[in-house]
């Protein structure tokens, strides 16, 4: 039987991830939205012949809901969680699971009490296939031993609500995730610096940002975060090891030559660069739910890079290193 997908959030991401399940995905489809910006979702609920809920609760609640996609802003993450662990639904949660790791542990202990792992976080770089081959490449040590990890996060532009946090809570958290997920290693201590701003940002943003982490091995990684580049959507994650480098490729969308130039597009937007990896990422969470196998990013990998967050703030905030300490994984999620 099909997976009923209840959705709540019905934005930018929201409206690719029901399309996602409704035209791409085997074994589920979307029977009910809800978001605060009523004339906007239900204008979508009757498009795709859905439900609409005037609260994520109700939404949760409802009998006509089997699963949950929690696509709202940041902030309201935790509460839509807590409420799907509390009725037993799988949720899938955009990052960040919760704006600060107090709010990932209320999520982590909830679902230790529930004795079952409901949750999963959308951190979909692990589905990307360039990080996928990264990751093997590094786990066959072929070049030797990792050192050092010089990776870049830009956007062409933010908006003015994008504040100088988001930089790490919103942007750079997807980083966080991958690269300890890639060196299957966790971060030590964090540095932020602040360069030369961009005049193409507001006084509420400082941009760039530069991020510095060292993981237990004493791997060096250092991430740029700069959201009003101009120029294009670019991931850059370069990883040198002892006798090579291996680095990510921007998917080639085309090739062109003309007027004497000899150039390749660059991805516009996250939605263009990777949208196969949205793509399989849902295909594999709906797969897990009726195999009864959660494998993707769970909620404790959502408090560890919450834990990182929050000791990038202070970092920002001190200008010193800031050491970071994890508690002991629990076994529910060994
Ligand atoms: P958006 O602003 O386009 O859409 C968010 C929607 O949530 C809006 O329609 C808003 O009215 C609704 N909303 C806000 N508070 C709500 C509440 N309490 N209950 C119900 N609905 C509520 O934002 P966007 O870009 O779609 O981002 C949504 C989430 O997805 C964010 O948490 C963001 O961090 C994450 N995201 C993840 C991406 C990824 O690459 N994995 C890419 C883009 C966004
Ligand atoms: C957005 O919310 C995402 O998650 C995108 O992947 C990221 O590139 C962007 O900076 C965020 O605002």
């Amino acid at each position: 039987m099909d997976l009923k997908v209840g959705v709540i959030g019905t934005g930018a991401i929201g409206i690719e991830h029901i399309r996602r399940i409704n035209e791409k995905v085997q074994g589920a489809f979307v029977t009910a939205v809800s978001d605060i910006n009523i004339e906007q979702a239900t204008k979508l609920a009757n498009q795709i012949n859905a439900v609409f809920f005037e609260t994520g609760e109700e939404l949760i609640a409802s009998s006509n809901v089997d699963i949950v996609v929690v696509t709202s802003w940041d902030p309201t993450h935790e509460k839509y969680v807590l409420e799907a662990i509390k009725h037993g639904k799988y949720v899938f949660c955009e990052k960040p699971l919760a704006t600060d790791s107090a709010g990932c542990k209320r999520i982590v202990d909830a679902e230790i009490a529930a004795g079952k792992k409901l949750v999963q976080v959308g951190f979909m770089r692990r589905y990307d296939r360039g990080y996928i081959e990264l990751k093997r490449a590094i786990e066959t040590r072929q070049f030797g031993e990792p050192l050092m990890l010089h990776c870049a996060h830009r956007n062409p532009t933010a908006d003015e609500n994008y504040l100088t946090p988001m930089a790490i809570i919103n942007t750079g958290i997807h980083e966080i995730d991958a690269l300890r997920w890639l060196l299957q290693e966790d971060y030590v201590s964090a540095q932020m610096i602040l360069p030369k701003q961009t005049s193409f940002t507001h006084e509420k943003l400082h941009d760039p940002q530069v991020l510095i982490l060292e993981t237990t091995s004493g791997i060096h990684i250092d991430l740029e975060i700069f959201v009003n580049c101009q120029f294009g959507y670019d991931i850059k994650c370069d990883v040198v090891c002892e006798t090579g480098e291996i680095g990510l490729e921007d998917p080639a969308y085309t090739h062109i030559k003309s007027k004497g130039k000899n150039y390749t597009e660059i991805s516009p937007d996250w939605q263009t660069r990777f949208v196969e990896a949205y793509d399989y990422e849902f295909e594999l969470w709906v797969r897990s739910i009726q195999t009864g196998k959660l494998a993707g990013p769970t909620a404790w990998d959502g408090y560890v890079a919450a834990v990182t967050m929050d000791a990038c703030g202070k970092a920002r905030e001190s200008g010193e290193k800031v050491k970071i300490q994890l508690e002991d994984c629990p076994a529910l999620y060994k």
